[in-house]
């Protein structure tokens, strides 16, 4: 299991970093989705999932996490490339600290490759880490609430995937509440509602997932 220290990087711009990175992995025809929610939302239950779905597509998983090498080890159990990121306390990962991850994966070409970025719902949003696409999750034990204190990341991400609807009958939680205040704050964004334990509405989440892919190579 590779795993690496970084520390927040020194550099002029974090916007520069991140637009370089994005260039890199087009020319690669890479789609680095950058995959953002609170602590335990069901980040790398989705991943490990999307991971067995979508077989026929080269996957890798930078694991972000302030410690412990879990999440990275449940990835390459699955026969996935996988690299665990210490962030030295930090909360979020920048640009730089992405192509350094980027970097740890090797040599080999991926389709799709995901950052799994530190849990919480505040310092990711405000870094473009330099990825094609933005992924957030909220799971219905959270709240329906959320969209209303935690703005800036559903006004960031391309898709809002609504994790563990299979325990929604034990929760208070108001979907159609929940997506209109999202589309609210955001009315481009693509919404989700899945189980990863059940496997509902995965299907339509992985042909978004696929689609981007091609659009990303073609476009
Ligand atoms: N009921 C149910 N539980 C789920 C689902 N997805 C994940 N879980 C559970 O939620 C807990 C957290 O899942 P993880 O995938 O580790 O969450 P995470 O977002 O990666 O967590 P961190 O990396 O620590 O932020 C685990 O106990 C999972 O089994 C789901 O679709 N339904
Ligand atoms: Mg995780």
């Amino acid at each position: 299991m590779k795993r690496i220290t970084l520390n927040a990087t020194v550099t002029a711009s974090n916007e520069r970093d991140a637009d370089a990175l994005r260039a890199r992995t087009k020319a690669m025809g890479t789609l680095l989705v950058n995959v953002m929610s609170s602590a335990g939302s069901g980040k790398t239950t989705l991943l490990s999932r999307i991971i067995k779905d979508l077989a026929g597509l080269r996957i890798a998983v930078m694991e972000a996490d302030i410690a412990s090498d879990v999440d990275a080890e449940r990835i390459e159990a699955l026969g996935a490339a996988a690299v665990q990121v210490h962030t030295s306390g930090m909360c979020h990962m920048d640009a730089g600290m992405t192509a350094a991850a980027f970097d740890a994966l090797g040599d080999e070409r991926f389709d799709l490759a995901f950052l799994e970025n530190v849990g919480n719902l505040i310092c990711p949003a405000e870094y473009d880490t330099g990825a094609g696409k933005k992924l957030m999750i909220l799971s219905v034990s959270e709240g329906d609430d959320k969209p209303l204190k935690y703005p800036l990341m559903f006004k960031e991400s391309d898709a809002l995937v609504i994790s563990k609807i299979d325990a929604l009958p034990y929760f208070d939680f108001d979907l159609p509440r929940c997506i209109y205040c999202a589309k609210k704050l955001n009315p481009g964004i693509a919404v989700f509602p899945v189980s990863a334990k059940t496997g509902e509405g995965m299907a339509a989440l992985e042909q978004w997932l696929l689609d981007c892919v091609n659009d990303w190579k073609t476009n």
